[in-house]
């Protein structure tokens, strides 16, 4: 793999690759809709909102791997998560399809399976079950994903992020940390192993608690090196100063479930 686009590279994961991939690929270019603050002057970048079609097939131009972590990533009013996560998301695939890049990977989330409740343990092969406007745009975009393996040929891998960061910050996340060096391990897999066709996997640590079997991933050769339960006592610290959530302390996707939750006043 010799050319990558990043889309994405403003945002909080793209902020840290850009430091953890340096020297990994020999040419990558970095993409978001707006300019990072701390670019490096050898630091490709180019500006594009991933709503404009023709904009996406000139990033893509001369590119053999797409890590897609660009689009919107949190809950937010439809028109937002329509531009950035579905127009945006079909319009990277599409490119990519004809402008002859080989790989894609595609940071999907958690929030696409959220409302499994945390007492169930899912792996990859279970019915989406989103819990927001975003977590359905992460579903879309990993049917998009399956749609041009399948039917294009393109190698993709759609990882679903849990919550990424230095250490897990609460109970939740002591079942759903990824550390940064675990994620890179994770593209890394989808960009360079040979025996990528369509793969999800849990961007997910070393976490006891964990509610995913990422057996699927570890298949495909990931060791991953954090482990949530080293930060144990810190996040449940953490945790005990939250105001209980009744509907999102019982599903995956936490918070996300219970804004604008109400189910239970239908009858
Ligand atoms: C996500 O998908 C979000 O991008 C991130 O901001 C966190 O909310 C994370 O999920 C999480 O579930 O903790």
């Amino acid at each position: 793999m010799k050319s990558v686009l990043v889309t994405g590279a403003a945002g909080g994961i793209g902020t840290r690759l850009r430091a953890l991939l340096k020297g990994v690929y020999p040419h990558i270019r970095w993409s978001d809709i707006k300019r990072p603050d701390d670019l490096a002057p050898d630091e490709e970048f180019v500006q594009a909102d991933l709503a404009d079609y023709a904009a996406v097939e000139k990033l893509v131009d001369g590119i053999e791997g797409v890590v897609h972590l660009g689009g919107y990533s949190i809950e937010g009013p439809w028109e937002t998560i329509l531009n950035a996560n579905i127009i945006g998301c079909y319009n990277m695939f599409e490119a990519a399809y004809r402008k002859g890049v080989k790989r894609v990977v595609f940071a999907t989330s958690n929030h696409a399976v959220g409302f499994y409740p945390r007492s169930q343990k899912i792996g990859v092969d279970v019915t989406v079950r989103p819990d927001s406007r975003y977590g359905i745009s992460k579903a879309f975009g990993e049917a998009v994903g399956a749609f041009y393996a399948d039917k294009h040929g393109l190698r993709v891998t759609c990882i679903r992020i849990g919550n990424f960061g230095d250490k897990p910050i609460d109970q939740r996340r002591l079942a759903i940390w990824l550390k940064p060096d675990d994620m890179v391990q994770l593209l890394r897999i989808g960009l360079e192993h040979p025996d990528i066709h369509f793969e999800i996997f849990y961007g997910a640590s070393d976490n006891a608690a964990a509610w995913w079997d990422n057996s699927d991933a570890r298949r495909f050769g990931y060791k991953p090196s954090g482990k949530a339960e080293d930060f144990r006592a810190e996040a449940m610290a953490a945790q005990a100063k939250l105001p209980a959530d009744p509907v999102g302390d019982r599903f995956q996707g936490g918070a996300f479930c219970s804004a604008e939750y109400d189910a239970d006043k239908r009858g």
